[in-house]
């Protein structure tokens, strides 16, 4: 079954694409928890962060350059952001596509409640 992720990439679901090339698609979350709250998402279905291999370093590179990109078109590059990839159940994974949150727009707080 294909995930939400996968249709939106295929441009099958509605989303807010802030960009997309031969690699990596980046959307607004719908639920968004900060005033900026972008996925960027491998172009290919990769399940979790426990299955990419090798072959994904130019991909999972590509993650990276989009959300530098992303973050200065938001104007959050000197004010800051968080990127985070959840995996599974312990990280909170809920879209078994593997994605990259950028979040800034505001003070985020520590990392992790204690
Ligand atoms: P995670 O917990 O890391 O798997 O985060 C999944 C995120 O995906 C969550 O912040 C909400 C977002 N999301 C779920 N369904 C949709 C959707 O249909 N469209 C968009 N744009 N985001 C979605």
């Amino acid at each position: 079954m294909p995930t939400i992720f996968a249709k939106i990439i295929r441009g099958e679901m509605p989303a807010d694409i802030v960009y997309q090339d031969n690699l990596v698609t980046a959307f607004r979350d719908i639920q968004p928890m900060a005033p900026t709250h972008i996925l960027i998402v491998p172009n290919e279905s990769i399940p979790t962060m426990n299955d990419i291999t090798e072959a994904d370093e130019r991909v999972m590179g590509r993650m990276m350059l989009a959300a530098k990109e992303l973050a200065a078109q938001e104007g959050i590059a000197e004010s800051g952001y968080r990127l985070i990839i959840n995996c599974n159940a312990h990280g909170g994974q809920e879209v078994f596509h593997v994605h990259m949150h950028l979040l800034g727009g505001r003070p985020l707080g520590p990392m992790l409640l204690r």
